[in-house]
């Protein structure tokens, strides 16, 4: 394999972070070798499972979500699309490239969306330590309501990772919309915090995903057992977690963008878009200084 020689005095990118403070890679464009990584992961035969969840009238987003996924995602690796539904009969028949595979696991639905939301933690638990465990090495645990536009490799894989939020990658810990009362388990001091992660894009081994998913389910439900339920939901007990388990590997927002946003200069790809939906009355949007109307709406 024939590629430049890493230059030890320039760094590939000057313009963002690309590395924690614990020494956890923040993957943006241009600062890794692709074809080095898949010789890798091929040695490895390494199997990747992405799960989604489409619940009620999510079932409307699979197609482009798996047609998409089909040019974009972990091509040339072996795929396993894990599709939770509550009906399996809205679930179209796709034809799939060689290698790859697609699963429906029926499950129950709930009223309430952020129980839809939030239970997506307790069955991607369960199923990791039933099936996922035997099946695949890496979980990808993504919202439905996206399509893929740009590649989406094994650069992201690692044993926990996590993906920075579009609306928040230039906030202040004050502007992060963590779980601010004490009470809560997901809470979060005002002086604590590295980043504000996304809960619709989490993976990692699948031992990790149990452990985040377990911590995640189980802190919800102490929750629950103190009539609170946390601000953001999944997304705030995720957060929880990755500030007291760092991930090993964080995702920059070109692996999760809405095209509603400006496009800034140091965004050279956009590889997971959100797909447009109404943002009914259902769905109040957050008030945040610092943070535009646009950016707020991505959260509901
Ligand atoms: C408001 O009426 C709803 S319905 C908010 C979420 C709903 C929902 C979410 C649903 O009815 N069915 C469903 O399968 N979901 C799953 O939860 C789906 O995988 C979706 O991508 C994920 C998170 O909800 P969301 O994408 O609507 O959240 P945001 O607006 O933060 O992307
Ligand atoms: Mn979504």
């Amino acid at each position: 394999m024939l590629y430049e020689k890493p230059n030890t005095m320039r760094p590939l990118r000057t313009d963002v972070l690309t590395m924690t403070p614990w020494f956890a890679p923040i993957v943006w464009n241009g600062t890794y070798n692709l074809d080095i990584l898949n010789a890798q992961f091929h040695q490895r035969e390494v199997r990747i499972g992405l799960t989604v969840f489409a619940i009620k009238k999510y079932t409307g987003f699979v197609q482009t979500f798996i047609e998409s996924a089909e040019k974009f995602f972990m091509v040339g690796h072996k795929v396993t699309y894990y599709i939770f539904t509550d009906q399996a009969s809205d679930i179209p028949a796709f034809t799939l490239r060689d290698g790859r595979k697609l699963a429906i696991l029926e499950v129950p639905s709930y009223q309430r969306w952020q129980d839809v939301s939030m239970r997506r933690m307790e069955m991607i638990g369960d199923q990791s330590r039933l099936r996922f465990i035997h099946e695949v090495d890496y979980l990808v645990c993504v919202d439905v309501d996206m399509r893929f536009s740009d590649e989406v490799g094994v650069e992201i894989l690692s044993d926990v990772f996590g993906t920075l939020h579009p609306g928040f990658y230039s906030a202040s810990r004050e502007q992060f919309t963590y779980e601010r009362r004490a009470q809560s388990t997901a809470y979060i001091p005002k002086d604590e915090g590295d980043f504000y992660y996304a809960g619709g894009y989490f993976g990692g081994t699948v031992e990790e995903v149990y452990r985040l998913t377990n911590f995640c389910h189980n802190a919800m439900v102490a929750d629950i057992e103190k009539q609170i339920e946390a601000i953001w939901h999944d997304e705030s007990y995720l957060n929880k977690y990755f500030l007291y388990q760092k991930p090993t590997k964080i995702l920059s927002p070109e692996y999760l963008w809405d095209n509603d946003f400006e496009v800034p200069g140091f965004l050279k790809r956009r590889r997971f878009v959100a797909v447009p939906k109404n943002h009914n009355a259902i769905r109040s949007r957050r008030a945040l200084q610092g943070v535009s109307e646009a950016e707020g709406k991505f959260h509901r």
